[in-house]
């Protein structure tokens, strides 16, 4: 039987695809099972809402959505879903992810997206993970080795 898909990764354009990479990255060390796909609020909104919905049937537990520009998709995900959404602004766009940014922290009240930094990948993965991690002891363990490793690599940097 193959493995449960935990994280559905969705971004917004084949040109975001370096950017979200770390966020694939981490999820692998982890061995944590993930989903991708390129689907755009604006250009493609069917395809989004059905990649969500199949999310859902599937029953991942998070979503990972990034696009540049007005990062509609973010609010898009976490208005059809009540799993926590992950949002990451990519830079680019008129001001180099501001752009991005506030459009996907300016949720209004009560459809949250939980927001990284510009071009933050990594940190949206160790998010998914520490979500994942809540009913998960080995890896709440993992987490903390990554940490360590993390707080090593810092120590070392000189
Ligand atoms: C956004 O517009 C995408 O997420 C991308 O960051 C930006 C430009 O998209 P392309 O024109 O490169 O497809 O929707």
């Amino acid at each position: 039987m193959s493995r449960k898909t935990d994280v559905q990764i969705i971004i917004g354009s084949k040109s975001d695809e370096a950017k979200i990479k770390a966020a694939m990255d981490v999820l692998n060390e982890f061995g944590i099972n993930f989903d991708f796909k390129i689907a755009s609020a604006h250009r493609s909104p069917a395809y989004v809402e059905e990649i969500i919905d199949t999310a859902i049937r599937q029953e991942v537990k998070v979503f990972i959505t990034g696009a540049g520009m007005a990062n509609h998709l973010s609010g898009t995900v976490a208005a059809r879903t009540t799993l926590p959404v992950i949002g990451v602004p990519f830079s680019g766009g008129i001001s180099d992810g501001m752009d991005s940014l506030l459009s996907t922290v300016q949720m209004p009240p009560g459809v949250p997206v939980a927001t990284v930094a510009v071009d933050g990948a990594k940190n949206a993965a160790i998010l998914a993970i520490e979500i994942l991690s809540v009913e998960n002891k080995e890896l709440q363990k993992k987490l903390i080795e990554f940490r360590h490793k993390e707080t090593e690599k810092i120590k070392n940097a000189v």
